[in-house]
């Protein structure tokens, strides 16, 4: 049995199956983690779907925010007109309501303590452990899958508050943490995170981009205390690329912007570089959020 994490794919089939072949794929042995962002951008979004919801249990894959942006959409709510664009693929598709349903079954955080990985989207909040973060997890799976669920509180393009809300305001809470795990990606050292769309009123570019040294802003990782629990994986952050510390390692290597597809395998302690896989990629998209 193997055990591979996967990278942001974005629609990318052709790419995501040469990866497989590279890995040498076994279907009714090994085990896959997808860090979400599966669609979206790329040529082949429903390919990659039906690829991964027909491994069953053999594949996790999280909600990115690119899954929240689709879960906003095929329940009615309100996309920006260039996202809707791009994700015309889902309302026109004959199995729009078997996709909605799967959307709401994803998880945002995966954890294995066999092996000693987690793995989230974009990221968890610096004041939260790993644990902290597996229980807001938990929380919000178990809402996104209850009949109320999480895609009528989905407003994309709209910033959660600028800290954690207490129990009081159960909505709102799941809103940040659903952010939180499927967005974050800059912090200041009081433990505020920066949303997208809000660089520019703290004298950033872009929140994408990595920060100036002077900025207040450091990536989530850099704030996160040490020592982990886990080694944490993360996507998201394409125009960071792949980013191999020792505890958090992102996995977006701009698949779908001209880079590669990346799979690390985890049920291995063997240095990074004899058990990193990448294919190179079609540059289908331009970077933005
Ligand atoms: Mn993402």
């Amino acid at each position: 049995m193997a055990f591979y994490a996967i990278g942001d794919v974005h629609g990318c089939l052709g790419e995501l199956q040469r990866l497989l072949e590279v890995i040498r794929f076994d279907e009714s042995r090994d085990r896959l983690w997808f860090v979400g962002d599966l669609i979206n951008r790329g040529p082949e979004s429903l390919g990659v779907l039906s690829l991964v919801r027909g491994l069953g249990e053999r594949a996790v894959s999280l909600l990115g925010n690119h899954e929240m942006r689709a879960l906003a959409l095929l329940n009615g709510r309100t996309v920006n007109s260039r996202h809707r664009t791009y994700m015309g693929y889902l309302l026109e598709c004959s199995e729009r309501e078997e996709i909605a349903h799967w959307l709401t079954t994803l998880p945002v955080m995966a954890r294995d303590d066999a092996t000693g990985y987690a793995m989230v989207h974009a990221g968890i909040h610096p004041s939260w452990s790993i644990d902290a973060a597996w229980r807001r997890a938990v929380g919000l799976a178990a809402f996104c899958a209850s009949p109320q669920g999480l895609a009528p509180h989905v407003e994309v393009g709209s910033p959660p508050p600028p800290v954690e809300p207490d129990p009081s305001q159960p909505l709102l809470r799941l809103w940040y943490h659903a952010m939180s795990f499927t967005s974050i990606r800059l912090c200041n050292r009081q433990g505020m995170a920066l949303w997208p769309g809000q660089a520019s009123q703290y004298g950033l570019e872009k929140s994408y981009l990595w920060p100036p040294d002077d900025s207040p802003f450091r990536p989530w990782f850099e704030i996160l205390p040490r020592p982990l629990s886990h080694k944490l994986l993360y996507g998201h952050w394409a125009a960071a690329g792949l980013t191999l510390r020792q505890d958090t390692i992102g996995l977006d290597s701009g698949c779908v912007y001209g880079g590669k597809l990346t799979a690390l395998r985890l049920d291995s302690e063997a240095p990074f570089e004899e058990r990193l896989f990448q294919v190179t990629c079609g540059r289908y998209a331009d970077k933005d959020d």
